[in-house]
């Protein structure tokens, strides 16, 4: 994971006169603690971009308590919310107060209030209101959620007629390691909306260039974007991996199970997949990935894949920031992140056109590959069909991607470099994308025991989408 977000927050509370200790990235919160107690700071700032970073925060806020500190705590980033800080965070730290931060451009005025001693106190007295209700409604809105048990839930899949299915097989079975990449061909693979969130301009590419309010400010992104991507392939500013795999597969039950070989005779590994248990209007199916894999018996397939824009980034934007220009450093990490999605897309194409030629004769023009015309899925560990991000190690494990690709997995299920993108490749055409949504504990505990780990360890990964209030909460703070 990298820390755009942290960057952009702290490159505006900068530009207003604040002093910034920016310590990086996957820093344990003994560091966090000690330079904040060593430099004696105002304001402690975390920020999250995938789920088990949350579960770290709440650590950290009873870290903060335990150790007796008594200065704000702000919160920000992809996956938190004020939902999360409001109950999960805040708690825990009575002393002084956690703080949910939209964006940057909120983080002035928050920042303000806190280190004001004359608005300080009110402004603190406001928030812990605000979070009683906002914790309230939340209750109350959960204890309104009926599931269903997980055995009629899966009385429910999605019903796909097997008979008679065929699917090609992948060129090869295991991993392959491709690295003759072409920047010039995979930028254009860019999908350029998500890159014009990133400077928070709202709206699709290519219409938010024409947009009234926000088209000036766009196009001279746009135009920076371009040169900068123009330096990046001419000098080879990055050197782009990935590693591709295909295995016979078959799904039983809620599970994927792959075999060495054709014969399908000895298991190699297993996906676990989780299904969706809310309640569903009548002819809607309780879905899980597992419903898109032909049972036993049907020769299928499944592939996975870990693509990254390689480290260069980090020591480039470190020499941007060096310079004194953030604005660059912002930008390569943003291009890179561009890039990594791009090969996502592109090899995605590959794979459907030429490794597992399900799809050889697509010809959709990169262009319109955004709108996800083509057969197929690739759903990622940490997204919302497959939101357990432990998944990635079995990923990482069958296509030894570390070696393959230099792309490591963190403690926290994070990948480094941070401009990396995994997946799994799907290929039935009725397969869609969906999301699981909250689970009950009857799921968490087949999870568990189909996994192979313990209840708690269970609950700890899928805590963001427990539909109950898990007893090993506490426990997973006060760690
Ligand atoms: C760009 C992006 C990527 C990029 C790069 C990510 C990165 N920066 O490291 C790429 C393509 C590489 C990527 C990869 C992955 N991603 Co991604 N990605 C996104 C996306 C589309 C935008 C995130 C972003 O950079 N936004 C722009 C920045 C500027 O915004 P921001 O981080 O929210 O920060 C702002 C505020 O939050 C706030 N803020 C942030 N921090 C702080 C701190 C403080 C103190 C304060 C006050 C404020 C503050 O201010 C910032 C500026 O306004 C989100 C979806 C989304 N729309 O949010 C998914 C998302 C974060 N990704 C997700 C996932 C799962 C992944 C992968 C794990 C998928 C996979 N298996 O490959 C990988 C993980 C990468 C890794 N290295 O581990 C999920 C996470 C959900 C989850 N359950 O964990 C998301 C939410 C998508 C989704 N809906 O499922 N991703």
């Amino acid at each position: 994971m990298h820390d755009i977000g942290k960057n952009i927050v702290g490159v505006v509370l900068a530009c207003n006169n604040y002093e910034i200790i920016d310590l990086g990235v996957m820093v344990p919160p003994q560091k966090i603690l000690q330079t904040a107690r060593e430099e004696n700071v105002d304001i402690i700032g975390l920020s999250g971009l995938i789920t088990p970073s949350l579960d770290e925060m709440a650590h950290m806020a009873a870290e903060m308590e335990r150790e007796g500190f008594d200065i704000p705590l702000l919160i920000g980033g992809a996956t938190t919310s004020k939902v999360h800080t409001a109950v999960k965070i805040a708690p825990r730290y009575s002393k002084n107060q956690a703080v949910y931060v939209l964006d940057a451009s909120r983080a002035v005025g928050v920042v303000s209030q806190l280190l004001n001693p004359e608005t300080k106190a009110t402004y603190i007295e406001g928030i812990r209101e605000e979070y009683v209700t906002v914790t309230d409604r939340h209750e109350r809105a959960e204890r309104a959620k009926l599931r269903l048990p997980l055995a009629t839930a899966r009385a429910n899949p999605v019903q796909i007629d097997w008979t008679g299915y065929t699917v090609p097989a992948p060129t090869f079975t295991g991993p392959q390691v491709i690295d003759d990449w072409d920047l010039a061909e995979i930028v254009q693979y860019i999908d350029w909306t998500p890159f014009f969130q990133t400077w928070e301009l709202k709206g699709v590419y290519p219409k938010i260039l024409q947009d009234e309010r926000q088209g000036e400010a766009a196009r001279a992104l746009f135009d920076d974007a371009q040169a900068m991507l123009q330096q990046i392939v001419d000098g080879k500013w990055f050197a782009p991996r990935a590693v591709v795999g295909f295995w016979p597969a078959n799904a039983v039950g809620d599970d994927i199970r792959l075999f060495t070989d054709e014969s399908r005779q000895t298991p190699l590994s297993t996906f676990h997949t989780l299904r969706q248990q809310h309640t569903k209007r009548p002819g809607r199916p309780n879905v899980a990935l597992a419903d898109f894999i032909a049972p036993e018996g049907v020769a299928d397939y499944i592939g996975g894949f870990v693509v990254t824009a390689g480290p260069e980034e980090a020591a480039i934007s470190k020499r941007f920031d060096k310079a004194n220009d953030n604005y660059s450093a912002i930008l390569v990490k943003a291009l890179a992140d561009r890039i990594a999605e791009a090969m996502a897309e592109l090899m995605h194409q590959r794979v459907r056109r030429d490794l597992w030629p399900y799809a050889a004769d697509e010809t959709f023009a990169p262009d319109e590959l955004a709108a996800e015309p083509y057969r197929g899925i690739r759903p990622a560990p940490g997204y919302p069909a497959q939101p357990d991000h432990t998944e990635k190690l079995t990923l990482f494990s069958l296509l030894d991607a570390t070696a393959a690709t230099g792309v490591e997995l963190t403690e926290s299920m994070a990948m480094w470099p941070g401009s990396s993108v995994s997946g799994m490749y799907i290929g039935h055409p009725d397969a869609y994308y969906f999301g699981v949504a909250k689970v009950e504990r009857d799921q968490v505990q087949d999870y568990a025991e189909r996994k192979g780990m313990t209840f708690e360890e269970a609950e700890r990964w899928l805590a963001p989408i427990l539909n109950y209030s898990p007893q090993s909460a506490a426990s997973v703070a006060a760690e």
